[in-house]
């Protein structure tokens, strides 16, 4: 009992280390945007130390040339000096971030494959910030299952919770060093190598908890394909 508590402690510390810090007990440390918070709950404690994460390629193997942009309704225009990250729903402590609240969150930088039901394929490299660590700021509760993800162009996804707090998921502000364009989800996309494309929100604006899956999942899910869409 000893040992495991130990490890799972120093596992969640180093997960966390870059910046947000949180004890076994789920109480956080330091909290970079201010926000004070309670215990995480245990469901969610237990989700934040079982994912295992996917192999990243090399820089070098970025293929800027075949990333396709792929947007159901083009390019929304977004106010970014009044833009507003939400989250909220089955959260203790809804958030509403700007992106200077963002910027001074840990970043980090992936080289993956994203993968388009259409038949194409990119090595891309993303920088953002991990959606465990906005999670753990915003500190579900119990009963959150899923998460909603709500776009400026009006496209909607909806994630399990597991896969949103994989330590891969995150909401990038950069592609292949450098910022975010416009038309690939400027200023915040979701990105994970472990789902398809069209679960890769752009434009995200809304980040929303919940208990249920409502009768609307996602844009393309509610065409047809499939929700879980893991890669
Ligand atoms: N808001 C929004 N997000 C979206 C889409 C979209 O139309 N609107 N298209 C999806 C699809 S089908 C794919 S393959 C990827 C494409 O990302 P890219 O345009 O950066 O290549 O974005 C996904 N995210
Ligand atoms: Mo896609």
């Amino acid at each position: 009992m000893a040992e495991s508590s130990r490890i799972s402690r120093r596992q969640l510390l180093q997960w966390t280390g870059a910046g947000l810090l949180v004890n076994v007990a789920g109480t956080l440390l330091y909290d970079p945007i201010g926000k004070l918070s309670m215990p995480l709950n245990e469901a969610f404690q237990s989700l934040l130390l079982s994912s295992k994460p996917t192999p990243e390629f090399p820089i070098s193997a970025i293929e800027p040339e075949k990333l396709i942009v792929n947007s159901f309704r083009g390019t929304p225009a977004i106010d970014l000096a009044n833009f507003k990250l939400n989250i909220s729903g089955a959260v203790n402590n809804p958030l509403s971030l700007t992106m200077a609240d963002i910027d001074r969150m840990p970043h980090t930088s992936m080289v993956i494959q994203q993968v388009c039901v259409e038949g194409w394929a990119a090595i891309v490299q993303w920088g953002g910030v991990r959606l465990r660590d906005l999670a753990i700021l915003a500190q579900p509760k119990p009963t959150a299952k899923y998460v909603y993800f709500k776009s400026a162009d009006g496209y909607y996804e909806s994630w399990d919770l597991a896969s949103v707090l994989h330590p891969q998921t995150i909401l990038a502000d950069r592609m292949n060093g450098k910022e975010l364009p416009a038309e690939n989800g400027a200023p915040l996309r979701l990105a994970s190598p472990i789902k398809l494309g069209y679960k890769q929100s752009k434009w995200v604006t809304e980040v929303v908890f919940a208990n249920e899956l409502l009768p609307k999942r996602g844009y393309w899910e509610d065409l047809g394909y499939e929700w879980f869409a893991g890669l």
